[in-house]
């Protein structure tokens, strides 16, 4: 064991300590004052308070060093509260006092500011030096909505800056001025709002004085609780502390100790909170009655809503009833949905939005490896050589994630290479980027694959011991018209071969992928040939390496694993099978169909032709999100019942028959599993609003009254029944889940899963199996009359059909979906900035506003659906993936024509 003296006391120490962690692993994080060292952030060494003396013998002579960035060495001497030590703290301190305003006492964060924790620390009572006066004076910015900075309480510690550059990778903040003059700069001098911050709040939390701060900071003061619970929005997971007094939220800060996320969060995890108090939260159930909702008790609803079902499943069948469940809930919420859809009412007609987002991902890699997910983690990305990103743009749809993969295009030497159509912000830093036409990446994969067999470079001895089919395969690549690819996908094939010859030369590689791969109707083989990619270059199996599908929604990995699908069960387990049928008709002690259900665009068509009578959707807003809205309302319409369990009144809740008030993620308990199978524990912050129910307590009472005895919900006795049918929860439990969740596959012992396939595949070997590309119908059918091709994106601030995020303050920082245009495009239909653009596609149109941009290719336009007012979806199509019915957003023909304002569209009409 190697030690150092602590006042000449022997202390065992750990590899690549700094002085500070030696001191603060066995003194306490209170031993040592710092100003400028964050728990985030590299060590920085500038503001000296940390200084400790450091002798090479007992009480020998010392020197005077900055512990934060000093490393510990055997048998040092550190005396870190010496006299001269004492005194040199003092005067930083007081010299640093002298430079911010004396109100302290009176300073909104009064109580919560590091520097006065750190003056009282240091024995400061009153300040020696006259101030100068000059730096107390500057002018506050007001210019956010969640963010402000008052910077005459700066003390130019560079905290924020760094937290700006080494955490969010942003470089917004700068230190401008020399001396007595220097001063923190936003851009060029620029408020919040008009730089090119991303409202990630990384410097507010990192700002030892509310220098900077956010809006909800200050009275975090006042917090008696803080609760430590999962993000709502994106599959990343972000870790929160949820501040609250008295039952009402006062801030949310990020954790330095989640796994996940590691003391950063983004906007919206941070800030986008408000609407869960919001005026139009819906707090009581209602039935429609002559088209106008009326208010109701639980009881009137619960007998209207049981009376109904039990009539369908008996005149009609149980197949004339289908459930949506929400990736928006909790694994047990998701878990009870689908039991009682098969167990209460006797039929596998149970869909959730994976279908519509990443249900190509779920099936190709089920089909090529026999599992579903993620292989690694996040973290992996600190171990890898490459990272190969297709059509996702994680900056803007997994700020955390992006923020990390930016960072290490930006930073580490090592390649990275998107493929998207669109020139991302990640694609800007990017070693390659491939801006292919949208609907060719089966054409692209398939051109990399063909230059890396020409090259050499397959891992042979992985492709003999681990895979099967290659033989087959590589005839079949090497046959491919390179001359036809390359005019197909618009992109000069040497890059494409460079790229690829990158990827398979890098010792580690890892693939990210999002729905520019599964939203297409070859959605399911380009997942297929990612998977491929990586058994060719024997990218599996261990740390930096794998496939991973960068999941959407918080929970939309858990509401499948729970059996949010029509065609196997809680677990994945196939229900067709009569054994594993068996199974659940065991464990739920009632006869399961052993028939496939509907997936959800068979539930429309279902709906159409008059055979489905009731439809119960939890927290999705299929009229907003999903394809060629006019059919969505017609299938509503043309079902008798629809019952809509939400926070809000959507576009869809507007045709339900029943609302249903479900809690929030802050108003309930339960567990979410991230994009890496992780799953965490989603704590209650506040109590349900109004009259409103977690979801999962609906479920259940609905389960009950019409007959199936089913206890209360409650994660802990939900994870114990889960984790008996359910394989890979094996060893779940409430308790277990600690601060950081657990991986799965989770043994019964507990021990969890942090690489995947890494001696064999669950289906023994993995698969090649070769695709050919083939333009999709939409085109085919269409591009004559209808020559452009519109794609969609997601926009930072905004969550999907956005009920959520429109209910916050991220309104102001963006109001409108727009439309990105080329500036070529736009001058042959003179188009300009902020103009109205009518799109026009076989469904239908709409109008939308220009942002010209060579973000996009000529021909090529991208926008988001985030605003009812725009309604995209009217115009997007039928055309599905092949495998796995997945809409095919991504590509959606359309013509072009200024407009002069905004169409009346039809979602709002009605
Ligand atoms: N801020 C924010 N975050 C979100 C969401 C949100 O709405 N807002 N939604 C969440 C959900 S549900 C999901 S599923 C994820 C989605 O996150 P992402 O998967 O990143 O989704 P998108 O931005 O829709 O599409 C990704 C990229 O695909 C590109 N693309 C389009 N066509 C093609 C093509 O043919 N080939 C290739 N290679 N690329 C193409 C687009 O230009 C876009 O940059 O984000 C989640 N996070
Ligand atoms: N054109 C186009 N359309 C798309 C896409 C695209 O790329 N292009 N992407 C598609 C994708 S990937 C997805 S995932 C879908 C997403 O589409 P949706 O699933 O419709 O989108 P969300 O905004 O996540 O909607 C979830 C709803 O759940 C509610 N909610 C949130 N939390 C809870 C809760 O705890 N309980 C209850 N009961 N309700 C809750 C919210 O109020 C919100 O109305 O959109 C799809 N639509
Ligand atoms: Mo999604």
């Amino acid at each position: 064991m190697k030690t150092a003296f602590i006042n000449n006391i022997p202390f065992e120490l750990q590899e690549g300590e700094t002085i500070l962690s030696f001191l603060r692993r066995h003194k306490g994080e209170q031993s040592v004052p710092t100003l400028c060292d964050a728990p985030n952030l590299d060590p920085f060494g500038s503001c000296r308070v940390c200084s400790v003396d450091v002798a090479m013998e007992e009480n020998g002579k010392a020197r005077t060093l900055a512990s934060c960035h000093t490393p510990i060495a055997e048998g040092q001497y550190i005396y870190p509260d010496s006299k001269s030590i004492q005194s040199l703290r003092k005067n930083i301190i007081e010299l640093v006092l002298t430079d911010h305003p004396l109100d302290c006492l009176t300073c909104e964060v009064n109580g919560n500011c590091e520097l006065q924790t750190v003056a009282a620390q240091v024995g400061i009572r009153d300040v020696r030096y006259p101030s100068g006066e000059n730096h107390l004076f500057r002018e506050k910015d007001l210019s956010h909505p969640y963010m402000t900075s008052d910077l005459s309480k700066c003390i130019n510690c560079y905290r924020c800056v760094r937290a700006c550059d080494e955490v969010q990778g942003e470089f917004v903040l700068s230190m401008s001025g020399r001396g007595f003059d220097s001063h923190i700069i936003k851009g060029i001098d620029q408020s919040f709002m008009d730089s090119d911050c991303v409202s990630c709040g990384a410097c507010s939390q990192a700002c030892p004085t509310s220098a900077i701060s956010d809006i909800f900071q200050s009275k975090a003061i006042a917090a008696t609780d803080v609760t430590r619970t999962i993000c709502t929005y994106c599959g990343v997971g972000c870790n929160l502390d949820v501040s609250t007094r008295s039952g009402e939220i006062l801030s949310i800060q990020a954790p330095y100790d989640a796994e996940v996320n590691q003391g950063h969060t983004c906007l919206k995890g941070r800030y986008a909170f408000k609407f869960y108090d919001h005026p139009e939260r819906l707090d009581a159930p209602m039935i429609k009655r002559d088209g106008v909702f009326e208010k109701v008790s639980w009881d009137e609803v619960y007998d209207f809503i049981a009376t109904k079902l039990q009539t369908y499943k008996d005149e009609f069948g149980p197949d004339s009833i289908a459930g949506i469940s929400s990736a928006r809930c909790t694994n047990e919420e998701n878990y009870l949905m689908q039991k009682f859809i098969r167990a209460v009412i006797g039929t596998n007609n149970i869909d959730g939005c994976a279908r519509v987002c990443h249900s190509p991902t779920a099936l190709g890699m089920q089909r090529t490896f026999g599992t579903g997910a993620a292989t690694n983690s996040i973290d992996d990305i600190k171990d890898t050589n490459c990272i190969l990103v297709i059509g996702a743009n994680p900056t803007d749809a997994h700020p955390v994630t992006g923020a990390k993969m930016k960072q290490f295009a930006m930073k580490t030497g090592n390649i990275s290479i998107v493929i998207d159509p669109r020139r991302t912000e990640l694609a800007k830093y990017a070693t390659y980027h491939i801006p292919l036409r949208p609907g060719t990446n089966v054409a692209v994969l398939n051109m990399m694959m063909y230059y890396i067999i020409e090259a050499g470079l397959v891992d042979a001895s992985f492709i003999e011991s681990r895979t099967e089919g290659f033989d087959d395969f590589k005839n079949e690549i090497l046959s491919i018209d390179l001359d036809h690819i390359e005019t197909v996908c618009g992109v000069d094939r040497n890059l494409i071969k460079e790229a690829a010859i990158a990827y398979a030369k890098a010792p580690n590689a890892m693939s990210f992928h999002g729905l520019g791969v599964t939203e297409h109707s070859q959605g399911t083989f380009t997942v297929m040939q990612i998977a491929d990619l990586a058994l060719l270059t024997g990218n599996i199996g261990r740390r930096g390496v794998g496939v991973n599908p960068l999941r959407g929604q918080n929970n939309v990995q858990g509401s499948a694993d729970m059996g949010v699908q029509p065609h196997q069960g809680a677990g994945y387990l196939d229900l067709t099978i009569p054994e594993v049928n068996q199974r659940y008709n065991t464990f739920y002690g009632v006869n399961v169909p052993s028939h496939i259900g509907f997936k959800i665009p068979e539930m429309f068509e279902a709906a159409l032709d008059g055979k489905l009578k009731a439809l119960w959707v939890i927290g999705e807003d299929i009229v907003q999100t999903d394809p060629n809205t006019k059919k969505v309302i017609k299938a509503l319409q043309n079902t008798d019942l629809v019952i809509v369990q939400e926070l809000f009144m959507t576009e869809t809740a507007k045709y339900a028959d029943v609302l249903l008030p479900g809690a929030s993620f802050l108003e309930k308990s339960g567990t979410f599993t991230n994009g890496e199978r992780r799953v965490q524990a989603v704590r209650q912050v506040v109590k349900p609003i109004g009259n409103a129910k977690a979801d999962g307590q609906i479920i259940v009472d609905i389960m009950n009254r019409m007959g199936y005895p089913q206890p209360d919900y409650d994660p802990k006795t939900m994870l114990e029944e889960i984790s008996q049918i359910v394989p890979f929860f094996a060893g779940i439990t409430w308790e277990n889940l600690g601060k950081n969740g657990k991986q799965w596959p989770v043994a019964k012992d507990g021990t969890d899963t942090q690489i995947l396939h890494q001696k064999e595949f669950k289906i023994g070997k993995g698969q090649f199996i070769f695709k050919k590309w083939r333009e999709t119908s939409e085109l085919v059918d269409n591009a004559k009359d209808y020559p452009y091709i519109l794609t969609t994106n997601r926009e930072l601030e905004h969550y999907n059909c956005g009920a959520m995020t429109r209910r916050t303050g991220n309104e102001q920082l963006l109001g409108d979906d727009y439309l990105m245009i080329h500036p070529i495009d736009a001058e042959k239909h003179f188009i300009s900035e902020g103009d109205y653009v009518c799109l026009e596609s076989p469904r239908g149109k709409v109008d939308v506003k220009a942002r010209i941009t060579d973000e996009v290719k000529e021909g090529v336009l991208s926008t988001t659906f985030h605003f009812p007012e725009i309604m995209i979806n009217n115009i997007t199509g039928d055309v599905h993936d092949s495998e796995a019915k997945c809409p095919e957003y991504k590509v959606v023909a359309v013509r072009i024509r200024k407009s002069k304002g905004k169409f009346k569209q039809l979602a709002t009409q009605e």
